[in-house]
Parts: C-alpha cells; sequence; structure tokens
C-alpha cells in the first residue's frame, strides 16, 4: 500500500525528536507509594491514582468542594479505566502521558488565549500576569487543569490536581502523543473522567470541584468600570449620565485610585473626601459599588496593614526567614500568605474597612502575585522546580513551610477564599459577589472571573468565545471578558459589536485601560449609544432567563455559555465551531467578530430556529448568510422554546415588580421559570418557585416543581406569534391546578 505524505512526516519528526532528546528515556526513580480508587460520580465512572513520595505528606486539595463526598473504592492495582503511563523522571520532575485518537479534540483547562481546540500546541500552567495576548502567548492568570478530550459524540477528561507547574503537551508532535509534564516534590492527585457525555463530564467535575452559588441579581447587570474614575464628582457625573439617558447599569467599579497612594484598606480623602455618602447616594439611584484590593502590601513603618502582618507574621518571606520585598502599585510591597487560615482570618476582618462602607463587591487583581519586572519567575520550560529555598520566596500553612512555586498556582485562589469567608461572615445572608483574575480549579466556589487585560481588538473579541467557553467546560460559569477591549482605543464600531456578544457573557462589565480612549456607552455619539441602550435592554429582558440558568447550573453544573457540541453531541460540524455559541439550551449566539462586516455565516443545527428579533421560522441543519445591523440581537432561539422575559428596566432594583412575558417560539413549546428573591440564600433553604411552562394547542400552562417563595405582584403574559396575552391568575395560588 502506497504510504501517505504524512506518514512520512511522522517518520520525520520522530527522527529529529529523537536527535533533540524530546522523547525521554529517563527511567522511572519513584519510590514511594501509590493508591488507586474509583467512584461513580453524578454518573460518571472516575479513576483516581494519588501518588505521594517518600516523606511527602498525602497531598491537600485546594480543588476539592469539602462539601463533596464520594463513595471511593479502594483498588488493588490501576483500573482498566485509566488509559495512561506515568514516571517519576527526577527529584522534582513528573510525566504523565496517554495517546489520543486522531479525531480528539482537547478543550478546556481553563485560560488559554486562543481558539477552542488546544490540540497541537504546548500549555504552561503557571499562574501569569501577561498583558500581551497574542498568538504565542502561553501561561496567563488562570492555572485549571481540567482537560477534556472530545471523541465523536462522547468525552473523556483529565484533572491533575496540584498547584505546581504543569506543562500540557496537546500533541505537539502530532504522532498523537499527550504528556503533562509536572515540577513538584510534594504528592499529587490525578482524575481520569470515563467517557461519557459532555454534560455529565462537567457535572463530574463540578460536583467534586463545586459550583457557584446564585449571584446576587444586581451583579448580573451591567457593570462599568474604567482604570479609574479618579474623583468622588467624576462617579457622580457617571451614575446620572447613565440614569438621564436611561442606560441599563448596576454597578459602578472603583479601580486602584480610590485609594491614597495604592495603599490597600485606605481611601484617598483627597478625592473622595466623602467615600460612604458617594455609596449612600448612588446606591439610591440603584448603583452598587466595587472596590478592587490588590494583594501586595506597601512596605514601610507608617502603614497600618504592614504593621499588623508584621507583627503577626502574615507575610510570605524568603527561606531566611526575611521579608520578601517586590515591587507592585504601592512601591516596595509585601504579600499576605494566604495559604495560611489566620492570615485568610486577619486580612479577611480588614475588608470590613471596605464592606462597613457599604461596598457591594470586592475584585481581587494581581493575584498571580504579579510583581512588576517579575512576572515569570520561573521559566515556562524548566526542566527541573528549584530547592524550596529558591523559589522566590516561602509560604507557611499548618503543616509547615513550602516553596512558593509549589503552591504558586492558588495563590489567587486563596486570596479569594480569604475575600468570600470574609464577606460571608459579614453578610451573612446575602448573595455575594467577588470577582478574581487568578484562580485554580474550584475558584467557582468563591469567585465570579474574568479574563485580564485583552486589547480594544476585533482579534480578541473573535477569542471571548472560544476562551470562555473554555473556562465555562473548566468549571467557572460566571465569566466574562472586559466588553470594549482593556488596552488600547476602542472605536464606535468595535464597542457596539462587542456589546452585541457582551451582553451574553456571563459577567457583563465595560473596563477600560488608565490610557485608553474613553468608552462608556454614550461615548460615541448618539447612533452608538441608542444600539447600546437597546442591546443592554435586552440582557436585562432576558435576566429571568439568566437566573434560571444559573440555578440549573447549581443542580447539574451546565454553564450558561456551551459549546454547539453540549446540546449537538452527533452533529460533526457543530464539533468544530467555536464562533458561535449557546446559551442555555434555547439561545444560540453568533455575533458579528470582524471588521467592516455586517453579515457573517451561522450555522443552525437541525430543528427550526428564530431570529430572536422576530422573523419567520428557519430550517436548521445549515449554514445561513445572517445580516445584523449595529442594532441587532446576534441571536438566535429555537423553536419549541419558552423564554420568560421581563419588561424593560434600567436597573435590577426594578425587576422585582417589572411584568413577565413567557415568550412562546412555535406553536408547541416547553420552558422553565424559576423566581426568588435575587438577594439573600432564602433559595437554600426552599424559598424559591420553580415552574414547568408549556404552550400548545393554543393553551399556555404551568406546572409547579417547587413553590416556596411569595413574589410580589406583578403582571404575567404569554406572548406567541407576536401578541401578547395577559395572564390573568398567574401564579395560580397553590390549590389550582394549572
Ligand atoms: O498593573 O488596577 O487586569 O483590569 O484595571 C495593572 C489597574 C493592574 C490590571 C487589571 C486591570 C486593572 C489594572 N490592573
Amino acid at each position: 500500500m502506497a504510504k501517505s505524505p504524512e506518514h512520512f512526516w511522522i517518520e520525520a519528526r520522530k527522527i529529529a525528536d529523537a536527535s533533540e532528546k524530546r522523547v525521554s528515556t529517563s527511567k522511572n526513580v519513584f519510590c514511594g507509594t501509590v493508591h488507586y480508587d474509583r467512584a461513580l460520580i453524578a454518573g460518571v465512572p472516575v479513576c483516581r491514582m494519588t501518588v505521594v513520595p517518600p516523606g511527602s505528606a498525602w497531598p491537600k486539595s485546594y480543588a476539592i468542594d469539602a462539601a463533596s463526598r464520594q463513595p471511593w473504592k479502594t483498588l488493588k492495582k490501576p483500573p482498566s479505566g485509566l488509559r495512561l503511563s506515568w514516571r517519576q523522571e527526577s527529584e522534582s520532575r513528573w510525566l504523565v502521558q496517554w495517546s489520543i485518537t486522531p479525531e480528539v479534540q482537547c478543550w478546556g483547562l481553563g485560560e488559554r488565549y486562543g481558539g477552542m481546540n488546544l490540540r497541537g500546541r504546548v500549555h504552561t500552567l503557571f499562574a501569569t500576569d501577561n498583558d500581551q495576548h497574542i498568538e504565542s502567548t502561553d501561561s496567563l492568570y488562570k492555572s485549571i487543569p481540567m482537560l477534556t478530550l472530545v471523541e465523536g459524540e462522547t468525552a473523556y477528561a483529565v484533572f491533575l490536581d496540584s498547584p505546581a507547574l504543569q506543562r500540557w503537551d496537546l500533541d505537539s508532535t502530532r504522532n498523537g502523543a499527550v504528556s503533562v509534564t509536572l515540577l513538584s516534590r510534594r504528592a499529587f492527585t490525578l482524575y481520569w473522567f470515563e467517557s461519557s457525555s459532555l454534560p455529565d463530564i462537567v457535572a463530574a467535575y463540578t460536583h467534586l470541584t463545586g459550583r457557584c452559588d446564585l449571584p446576587p441579581r444586581w451583579s448580573l447587570g451591567h457593570q462599568q468600570s474604567r482604570w479609574s474614575y479618579p474623583t468622588e464628582q467624576v462617579v457622580r457625573n457617571i451614575a446620572k449620565e447613565f440614569r438621564t439617558r436611561k442606560i441599563p447599569c448596576d454597578a459602578i467599579v472603583l479601580d486602584i485610585d480610590y485609594m491614597d497612594d495604592y495603599r490597600v484598606f485606605t481611601i484617598s480623602r483627597e478625592r473622595f473626601p466623602r467615600f460612604e455618602r458617594l455609596v449612600a447616594d448612588v446606591s439610591k439611584m440603584g448603583f452598587r459599588v466595587v472596590t478592587i484590593v490588590d494583594p501586595g502590601v506597601a512596605k514601610s513603618p507608617s502603614d497600618a496593614t504592614f504593621r499588623e502582618g508584621r507583627r503577626l507574621n502574615a507575610f510570605c518571606t524568603k527561606a531566611d526567614g526575611s521579608l520578601f520585598v517586590g515591587k507592585v502599585w504601592p512601591g516596595a510591597a509585601c504579600l499576605p500568605d494566604f495559604i495560611n487560615v489566620e492570615v485568610r482570618n486577619w486580612w479577611g476582618d480588614k475588608l470590613d474597612f471596605l464592606l462597613s462602607k457599604g461596598v457591594a463587591g470586592i475584585w481581587n487583581d494581581m493575584n498571580e502575585p504579579a510583581l512588576f519586572g517579575n512576572q515569570r519567575p520561573l521559566s515556562a520550560d524548566a526542566r527541573e522546580l528549584p530547592s524550596d529555598q529558591e523559589q522566590l520566596f516561602v509560604q507557611h500553612d499548618s503543616k509547615g513551610t513550602v516553596g512558593h512555586f509549589e503552591v504558586r498556582n492558588v495563590y489567587g485562589q486563596q486570596m479569594a477564599l480569604a475575600t468570600h469567608d470574609a464577606m460571608r461572615r459579614a453578610r451573612p445572608n446575602e448573595r455575594l459577589f467577588a470577582l478574581t483574575r487568578s484562580g485554580y480549579a474550584g475558584i467557582q466556589r468563591t469567585s465570579a472571573v474574568w479574563l485580564g487585560d485583552n486589547a480594544s481588538w476585533f482579534e480578541h473579541l473573535r477569542a471571548s468565545i472560544p476562551m470562555l467557553l473554555n473556562v465555562s467546560l473548566s468549571g467557572v460559569a460566571f465569566c466574562g471578558v472586559d466588553i470594549g477591549g482593556f488596552g488600547g482605543n476602542t472605536d464606535a464600531e468595535l464597542l457596539v459589536r462587542w456589546y452585541q456578544l457582551g451582553i451574553f457573557y456571563p459577567f457583563c462589565r465595560n473596563h477600560c485601560a488608565l490610557n485608553g480612549r474613553a468608552q462608556e456607552p454614550w461615548s460615541f455619539g448618539p447612533e452608538v449609544e441608542k444600539a447600546i441602550r437597546r442591546l443592554l435592554s435586552v440582557r436585562y429582558r432576558l435576566l429571568p432567563y439568566f437566573e434560571q440558568l444559573f440555578a440549573e447550573h447549581r443542580q447539574c453544573g451546565a454553564p450558561l455559555m456551551r459549546p454547539m457540541a453540549w446540546h449537538y453531541p452527533s452533529d460533526s460540524t457543530a464539533r468544530q465551531i467555536d464562533d458561535q455559541f449557546m446559551f442555555g439550551s434555547d439561545i444560540l449566539v453568533a455575533p458579528i467578530l470582524q471588521r467592516g462586516k455586517s453579515r457573517r455565516p451561522v450555522y443552525l443545527p437541525k430543528g427550526r430556529w428564530f431570529r430572536f428579533d422576530g422573523g419567520p421560522a428557519l430550517r436548521g441543519g445549515r449554514f445561513y448568510d445572517v445580516e445584523y445591523r449595529l442594532d441587532s440581537t446576534p441571536a438566535f432561539v429555537k423553536e419549541g422554546a419558552i423564554l420568560p422575559m421581563a419588561s424593560p428596566v434600567v436597573h435590577t432594583g426594578q425587576l422585582a415588580t417589572a411584568a413577565i412575558t413567557f415568550r412562546c417560539f412555535g406553536i408547541q413549546a416547553k420552558g422553565r421559570y424559576w423566581q426568588d428573591d435575587g438577594s439573600t440564600l432564602g433559595y437554600e433553604r426552599g424559598e424559591y418557585n420553580d415552574w414547568m411552562l408549556s404552550f400548545s394547542n393554543h393553551r399556555f400552562t404551568s406546572k409547579s416543581i417547587h413553590r416556596g417563595f411569595e413574589p410580589v405582584a406583578r403582571p404575567y403574559f404569554y406572548e406567541t406569534a407576536g401578541r401578547r396575552h395577559q395572564l390573568r391568575d398567574w401564579p395560580p395560588t397553590a390549590t389550582s391546578t394549572d
């Protein structure tokens, strides 16, 4: 048989690899203990391998949700489902290997720049503040070692639970070889999720690592940010502009310039003389205030936080016990050692400085930790881990001292934990909003995330879809990127196109860097403002659907943003698509992603679809060339769906009494409607209503699945074929039948 050209390439690469010694032939030097077990998690068979080097403690997991309990069954030998080989190659280097078939696509792995399929490249997980998001970018802020391998209609997954540097080579040599290199001297755990459906894999992974609590309703609204709104007066003006222009908005975000000399837990009284009044006044207008908090504490005897931290030994030190000092916004600064629970509690108590002033949300930035002039303290291609003493600094938890690189990937995670726990203490019955830049597996339990410093480029608008899909499949449902782009200057066209997509980001925030051109919605004249107002009002009208999706996430781990294959696993065209996505099961989002274009191809899977903004049904199973004007909603709704929608409001405080319309798509439709107070933890005690909605034979009916919440009176309608009908006795009283 004639050999294919590909065959010769593979042979040639083998020769080249051998001469470069890339195929490691080192032997296994492991002489510790390894433990295998297996469990059925959310219906998925999962094999677990725990590797403990001699003299090491059993691994401590920062990822696993303490509330999750599994019936692990110990095995005498490696389970057959675990289709990998592994070895310890040197004192600090581990190698895990397996091979993948040609059709496999590699998804997940947290925050990666680029397209959705990660195959063909090496991906390093080592928390890095990198504001250059370009083709060659590798490590970014988050490190989530959960890879999903999609193979036809099913998927399997590998989660390597270790907060040390990991290098995932996903077949960069194109011969089907996958390898994971881990640089650590400590024990680690590997989870292998056996072949299942994609939704089941994510359900099982989020069962283990947790799901996000229901966010406060206001945090699902539009948030307006800027580095930085420099004075109280500027913030008041921004608030006033939003309200007089009737552009929906729920939060104003204060970046580092609200502080005095960038010192954490201070307020510049020169620029924010009546900060408390400001917070109270904008609250009356329906805004929440979110403030940034960075970990670096000014190394200065005049700084109270520094003095306290010093007294409590709260800072990371060098191996000789002296303070580690790096350079960040406040100048020379020390870093709290967040893996220590006492430090977390101390820091959390300090947050009362902001919480007691009425600040609603905390935004944790720079928590990789970022250090000016030292963003990559260990080279991405390092072969060995320096000794504990040489790992930039050392950290201390209850078990003792550990080199920073061993736990670097959870620095941000543990800061987020301190924040979350403190907010919980201060507000025991409230839903919390915290945002973080760095994070590790399980970050969804404490924080929403955004993907750091993108730029005002169409490329980054485009990349946000696959990036957020991969983050979503890595367990983090509450995510978004800076709308308008952070770096550089946005322009009218880009800003509008970005809002067209951004209204479907679970976390919806406009944010812009210091030097960039202003990009508040009114910055580019009335036409642009009008388009953005309309787009944001679409988001606000859809917030009941958002809330229902978050409730679903809590129940089964499903993210809001889902790749097409989530709902169409047997459609091989859908599997290749990463420039459109499903928002829940009913809405397909396919925005314009290129400058100068107002049309794009949109793939509609089998079934019939309606444009969100109205029009005739379209038959799916093919591509359409679709035109979007500047104020169009770039979305389609599946026939047979019922979307719960609110009447227009400008902030979520008005939502509880806004009329609800159940929009029915098609002559037979089904939907779900979740209702609660949007602000407290009452839903955990059953204080919510959950309805099954149905429309058929020209009749709208509903069935209650759960009733535990008494909503305030508001009008309800259903809408079919463009006509609205009031539901006079809805919701039915508990005793009536529908
Ligand atoms: O060194 O606080 O990603 O959102 O505006 C830059 C200033 C520090 C980086 C964050 C960005 C934020 C900026 N911060």
